[in-house]
């Protein structure tokens, strides 16, 4: 059965990647499940049809049959965990992989969304600019230290596993800032991640419904 995922009609980033279901279709592009997209207006997002798929009026969702999922880690952990290719098969590498998938939405994309939510929302507030250097060195400290043990590796436990895919995927919404350069090993990681044949898949797909909805002439 093919599945269905929603994604935003009007994309808030031009189709830089930056939203949530670019991880979805990246997981989906790497275990080769061809997919449909819902596209959703900020208002559809917040209507019952869609609340009754996402309790917070958000994207992405996931329906595949009678399953409905939201949260895009447990979209993508039942991707890996359906198909080949995105966790190990040992158990203990398989279980390590679910954990760095933990660690990317738990403990690294909470300081890179502060700063986000910093710049877009409170950047207009007297306050602002005093908290910024405060944000961005949580987010430092977490990449120093995920930088530290990634070493000289490629990936973080082994071969190319879903850990790696969330955790790239979270870290490439850095980008827009700059701050990943300072963090060549992580920024050589994204690169990596970004010339899989699968995340361009994914990347093209998302930026043609940016270059879809502009007007042309
Ligand atoms: N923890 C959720 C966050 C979902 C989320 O914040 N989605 C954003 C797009 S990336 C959204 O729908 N924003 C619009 C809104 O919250 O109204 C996940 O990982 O799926």
């Amino acid at each position: 059965m093919t599945p269905t995922i929603t994604a935003f009609k009007q994309s808030p980033d031009r189709g830089r990647g930056l939203a949530r279901d670019m991880r979805v279709r990246w997981a989906l592009e790497e275990v080769g499940q061809p997919y449909e997209v819902r596209l959703l207006s900020f208002a559809e997002m917040k209507e019952p049809a869609h609340l009754r798929l996402h309790p917070f009026g958000q994207i992405p969702t996931y329906e595949e049959g009678d399953l409905a999922l939201f949260e895009s880690g447990a979209i993508v952990f039942h991707i890996a965990e359906r198909h080949p290719g995105l966790l190990p098969v040992d158990k203990n590498a398989r279980t390590r992989a679910i954990g760095w998938m933990f660690a990317s939405i738990n403990t690294i994309e909470p300081p890179i969304l502060d700063l986000q939510n910093a710049k877009l929302l409170e950047g207009d507030k007297p306050w602002s600019q005093q908290r910024l250097p405060l944000v961005q060195d949580r987010i430092r400290v977490r990449l120093g230290q995920l930088s530290t043990r990634l070493g000289d590796a490629d990936w973080l436990d082994g071969a190319f596993s879903a850990g790696d895919l969330m955790m790239v995927a979270v870290l490439f919404r850095l980008k827009p800032s700059g701050m990943l350069d300072e963090y060549p090993r992580l920024s050589d990681y994204v690169a990596r991640g970004e010339s899989r044949p699968a995340f361009k898949r994914a990347f093209a797909d998302q930026l043609a419904v940016f270059t879809a909805s502009q007007p042309t002439g």
